[in-house]
């Protein structure tokens, strides 16, 4: 994304344009490049302006938001410029993968937390803050697991899986996926739940049991229902929604501790469905159970957009436009992640088959995309409506637990 006009920041200084091309014949293109290295990492300097009071994390916290992305705990090790981008513009964190059952306890009992440390500790360093994902998901989950499970396993083994990893970082997290994507209408049962090894060996207890437990390891961190196809105006969406509602509705009932739900917000384009009353009316119903929202793994396919750079870079910024347009205006929305934040370091890629997407803040090179100048719009557009009680749509009527 270049905007004419706009100043370079090559040494966290701005610099014009104009200014760079005079001085330009003033110094060879050895002694500018030494410069460029001893004052920024490797990579392209952004051509636009992102840095302090230009960045994402600053124009969100102008609108009482966080923002943040998933994070690479390899790349952050080894690529000091994606680690000052992530410095740079997040102020809240979430491990991409170090922290799911099968990274952490590859084997019984046997943790590997060295990843998830060190993203914890540069979170801390920098006075970011961190988000875990995720205690109990029906993916990602070790052999062990998978192949033994009895009710009694089961219940066992998660609940000190959640003492394990949650207790950890007890009163270091904000916030916690602590069961993920266990909404799938698809499967056909009643309560729209998804018929994962967890429903099949615990039954809907599972939800409340790893509630209870994370509460348990960790007071302070707000723990979250995180799940993907809340936000368009589908008729899928709608009914992924009302599950969604369903199972807070119960969990409140049951007085189950819960604080947040997760909208993953795995955007793509072409997308005619557009977002609207259904995601509107969901963000209000959640906020009157009390409950905040956080987008947690934002990203756009844009593996069915055929075209070059500029116009994917524009089919990306319009869908998130529209997207965080509809959704932050609730005052439940807290924070915006990003699955990612670079093209460079993106599942994106890899699953949609894309070398190519656009669909992240920043791109291979770590130069602001459309999607990038979206968000920031987007942010500075958000306009808290009043939080007093909205019309909300019927409920699924609520159903025995058992
Ligand atoms: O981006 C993640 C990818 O690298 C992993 O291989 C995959 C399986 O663990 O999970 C991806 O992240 C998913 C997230 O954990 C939950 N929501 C959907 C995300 C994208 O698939």
């Amino acid at each position: 994304m270049r905007r004419r006009g706009t100043a370079i920041n090559l040494t966290n200084k701005a610099v014009s344009r104009r200014t760079m091309l005079a001085g330009a014949a003033a110094f060879t293109f050895a002694s500018w490049l030494e410069g460029c290295r001893a004052s920024v990492p490797p990579h392209h300097a952004p051509a636009m302006d992102i840095g302090g009071s230009n960045s994402l994390r600053y124009h969100a916290a102008a609108q009482q938001l966080l923002f943040g992305c998933a994070v690479n705990a390899k790349a952050l090790r080894e690529d000091a410029a994606y680690a000052h981008l992530i410095r740079q513009q997040c102020s809240i964190l979430v491990p991409e993968n170090c922290l799911k059952w099968k990274a952490v306890e590859p084997e019984q009992g046997r943790f590997r937390f060295e990843d998830a440390d060190a993203v914890v500790a540069f979170a801390e360093k920098n006075k970011i803050k961190m988000r875990g994902h995720t205690l109990v998901w029906h993916e990602a989950l070790p052999d062990w697991v998978e192949r033994g499970l009895t009710p009694t396993d089961a219940r066992a083994w998660m609940t000190a899986h959640i003492q394990n990893v949650a207790g950890r970082y007890s009163g270091r997290m904000h916030s916690w996926d602590v069961v993920n994507e266990a909404i799938a209408p698809r499967d056909g049962r009643p309560d729209g739940l998804r018929d994962s090894v967890w429903l099949r060996t615990l039954g809907p207890e599972y939800i409340e049991i790893a509630l209870r437990a994370a509460r348990a390891a960790d007071p302070a961190a707000l723990l979250t229902y995180n799940d993907w196809g809340l936000d368009d105006e589908a008729a899928e969406s709608e009914e992924r929604r009302r599950a969604v509602l369903t199972l807070m509705r119960r969990l409140r009932q049951r007085n189950v501790p819960i604080d947040a739900v997760g909208i993953q917000g795995h955007l793509y384009v072409p997308n005619q469905r557009g977002y609207g009353a259904g995601l509107r009316r969901f963000l209000a119903a959640l906020r009157e159970l009390d409950l905040q929202v956080f987008v947690t793994e934002m990203d756009v396919d844009d593996s069915r957009a055929l075209t070059d750079e500029a116009a994917r870079d524009a089919a990306v910024a319009q869908e998130i436009g529209a997207f965080l347009d509809t959704a932050l205006p609730d005052p439940a929305v807290r924070a915006v992640l990003t699955w990612g934040l670079t093209t460079h370091y993106t599942w994106l890629k890899e699953r949609y088959k894309n070398p190519a997407t656009r669909g992240l803040p920043f791109d291979d090179t770590l130069q602001p995309t459309g999607g990038f100048a979206a968000i920031r719009d987007a942010f500075d557009r958000r306009k808290i409506l009043a939080a007093k009680p909205q019309q909300v749509a019927p409920l699924t009527p609520i159903r025995k637990w058992r």
